[in-house]
């Protein structure tokens, strides 16, 4: 179809308009505090972020002997919706766990 002089015409704006979402990754960030149990933060590792036990493990002796922790990395809308979920499955148990979103 091109005259040769505009032959990308087409296909860049084929992209522009394709590129809906932001690619920007967030990392999903669980923070320490003395009362939340390492069992309810492995439970919600395992079944919010879909680790093996081994490796909530990992990551919840992470976050417990350094004070903070990834728990995943996701697109904005994902990652935001995960930690919000976080922190409310941990006050229906009546724990302090925090999680917060980090541009990756
Ligand atoms: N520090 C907690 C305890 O000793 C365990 C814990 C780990 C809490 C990770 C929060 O994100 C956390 N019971």
């Amino acid at each position: 179809m091109g005259s040769g002089k505009d032959e990308t015409d087409g296909a860049v704006k084929e992209r522009v308009k394709t590129q809906k979402k932001d690619p920007t990754l967030y990392k999903v960030v669980l923070l320490n505090d003395d009362y939340t149990t390492m069992e309810f933060v492995m439970h919600v590792l395992e079944t919010l972020f879909q680790k093996s036990s081994a490796e909530a493990y990992r990551i919840m002796m992470q976050v417990h002997l350094n004070g903070s922790g990834i728990a995943g990395v996701y697109p904005w809308e994902v990652a935001e919706t995960k930690a919000d979920t976080v922190v409310s499955r941990a006050r229906e148990a009546g724990y302090p766990l925090q999680a917060t979103i980090e541009e990756a």
